[in-house]
């Protein structure tokens, strides 16, 4: 996926007006925008087809699928039919319900990240020990995509030890979680923010100063 300025915008705002109103403002900056169930649930699913017929944008659904085969690929179906371009899924439920999401998205020839380690601290609880099988996983099966941590560099390192330098990783954590954005840049082909943005007085400036710090 080509992404400008290996930004990715999440919208985890809550309502579609807000939503519009950002996008309004980051259109020189961003063209792919991460929506989850925050504004999902909010506005229902046709916010997926809203955005991308007001804004050129790339939209990938952050809906960390995460369930058995057969329901995982009514959602990711379900999902691309509204129109995302990509959706997001779990790895810790194992590899027949990930190829389920897998699946999906060639049959719409769409893309699917893989979630391997996630970025809060307690992730460290249960996730990051089996953080490296995931990412394996995903190599076995010949998947591209992956998102991993901003907030530990030293996982982001070894996950894209795992998946090669082929794979396209894209990192959350950047900014209110602490992680550092050129830093994650070097592991990571694509950062993810929200907040730091979002929450911004004047998102258009904090999304050009981001960017500025990236060169
Ligand atoms: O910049 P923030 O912290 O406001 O937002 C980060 C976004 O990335 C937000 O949408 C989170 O739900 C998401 N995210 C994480 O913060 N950590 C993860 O480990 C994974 C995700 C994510 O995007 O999952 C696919």
């Amino acid at each position: 996926m080509e992404i400008k300025n290996n930004l990715i915008l999440a919208l985890d705002v809550l309502s579609g007006k807000k939503a519009i109103e950002i996008c309004n403002q980051l259109t020189e900056y961003i063209d792919t925008i991460k929506i989850g169930y925050p504004l999902t649930l909010a506005e229902g699913i046709s916010i997926i087809g809203i955005l991308k017929e007001k804004f050129d944008f790339k939209v990938i659904c952050d809906y960390k699928v995460a369930d058995i085969d057969a329901t995982n690929s009514k959602i990711c179906n379900q999902t691309f039919k509204a129109g995302a371009d990509a959706i997001i899924c779990h790895g810790f439920v194992g590899s027949d319900s990930v190829q389920a999401c897998f699946n999906s998205a060639k049959k719409y020839d769409k893309e699917l990240f893989l979630l391997t380690e996630m970025s809060h601290p307690g992730a460290k609880e249960f996730l990051q020990k089996n953080a490296d099988a995931i990412a394996q996983m995903g190599v076995d099966m010949n998947i591209k995509n992956y998102v991993a941590p901003a907030t530990r560099l030293d996982r982001l390192r070894e996950i894209r030890n795992i998946v090669g330098n082929d794979a396209y990783i894209i990192s959350p954590g950047v900014g209110k979680q602490g992680g550092d954005a050129k830093k994650t840049l070097k592991y990571a082909n694509a950062i993810i923010v929200g907040r730091s943005i979002y929450e911004s007085d004047n998102p258009k400036i904090a999304c050009e100063n981001l960017i500025k710090t990236l060169k």
